[in-house]
């Protein structure tokens, strides 16, 4: 499963915003270090393909893929040496995928900044030096135990069989992360986005603009009441850099600030969502972009990919146009594809084993 660690400075909102994504109920105060032991829950990626085809196939059954996030202590600047609640908990998302930075954007004279001022180019700067240096600790211990290993080879390799297999190192700086700028929502209906400096600072990594206080919010009306709220409002949207166009879930349940995050997950880490459809289940699929045809198909079954001989592919709205399987068939749409072929977005795919 896809996962994503949420990290940034104590009380800008990274509670608020796994509770909006998670409905889970978690502490959430106006001081600092309200999180202590990590949050984790899993989200259901919301997705109208897969309502739609759980329609036209009249399923039985509709899955969505997932994302699990982890919502773990604010860190401070010094965190490294142990400041604050330290940063130890970032044990805790060393093997996630990708990490969302929560950076306060929103003036809020009762919403205490431990740095008391809006400075997100220096609060970004803080956490990124703070992940460095959590970074050299995590080498430094391995070198400590290569070291003895060393040793311990030197002295006939049998005192510590523990540390013989060690596996690859998994540095914070080698992820790929998504920005997530928390607005107010007068800053949203004005249009905030990132600056030239901001933006420099961020060094092209993907970004999202929203407000977590009301997207947990949104979270709490009816869909009715919060698309009518969304319109009234003069919110923008999913406001957002170059998500790519092809995949447009229009779930029904609109979030506008959480969708388009979900969506920048799957941008920043370069995969697409293909889908399968038939009486039992309608479901969604992640793969990688430029996956071959075998490749993909191991999520579904991982012994797909060697038994893999052919498929039959159609784009998603193309299936639900045509009307039905046997018309698309007759029109030429579904088309029959070997090997060589490369995973789509917004695929519908037979594979034949
Ligand atoms: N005005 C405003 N307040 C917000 C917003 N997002 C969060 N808050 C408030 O900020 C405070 C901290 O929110 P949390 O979600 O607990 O922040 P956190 O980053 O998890 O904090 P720690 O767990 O202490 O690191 C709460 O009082 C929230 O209601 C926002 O977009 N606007
Ligand atoms: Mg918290």
């Amino acid at each position: 499963m896809l996962s994503i660690g949420i990290v940034g400075l104590p009380n800008v909102g990274k509670s608020t915003l796994f509770k909006a994504l998670t409905n889970k109920q978690v502490d959430i105060q106006n001081y600092p270090f309200t999180t202590i032991d990590p949050n984790v829950g899993v989200v259901a990626v919301p997705d109208e393909r897969v309502d739609a085809l759980s329609e036209f196939s009249k399923s039985k059954k509709k899955l969505y893929t997932t994302i699990e996030f982890i919502d773990i202590a604010g860190l401070i600047k010094g965190a490294s040496q142990g400041e604050g609640l330290g940063n130890k908990f970032l044990a805790n998302i060393r093997e996630v995928d990708a990490i969302a930075h929560v950076v306060r954007v929103f003036e809020d004279k009762n919403i205490t900044h431990v740095h008391s001022t809006i400075d997100p180019v220096n609060d970004i700067e803080v956490i990124k030096t703070e992940l460095e240096l959590a970074d050299l600790q995590t080498k430094e211990k391995r070198n400590e135990k290569s070291g003895q290993k060393g040793r311990d080879l030197a002295s006939g390799g049998k005192d510590n069989p523990a540390v013989a297999g060690l596996p690859a190192l998994e540095l914070l700086a080698n992820k790929k992360v998504i920005y997530v700028f928390n607005a107010s929502e007068s800053q949203l209906t004005a249009g905030w986005q990132p600056d030239q400096r901001l933006l420099d600072t961020i060094k092209g990594s993907d970004y999202v603009v929203l407000s977590t206080k009301l997207e947990l919010e949104l979270t709490e009306l009816s869909p009715e009441d919060r698309e009518e709220y969304i319109r009234e409002s003069g919110l923008p949207g999913s406001r957002s850099s170059g998500i790519p166009n092809a995949a447009k879930p229009q779930p029904e349940l609109s979030l506008p600030g959480l969708d388009a995050l979900i969506k920048k997950g799957y941008h920043t880490l370069g995969l697409l969502t293909f889908l399968t459809t038939g009486e039992d289940e309608s479901r969604a699929w992640t793969a990688h972009q430029g996956d071959l045809i075998p490749k993909a198909s191991r999520a579904i079954h991982t012994d797909f990919e060697k038994l893999f001989i052919k498929a039959e592919v159609i784009n998603w709205k193309t299936l639900i146009d045509a009307g039905s399987h046997a018309h698309a068939r007759e029109k030429g749409l579904l088309h029959i594809v070997g090997r060589d072929y490369i995973i789509q977005e917004g695929d519908v795919v037979e594979i034949r084993i």
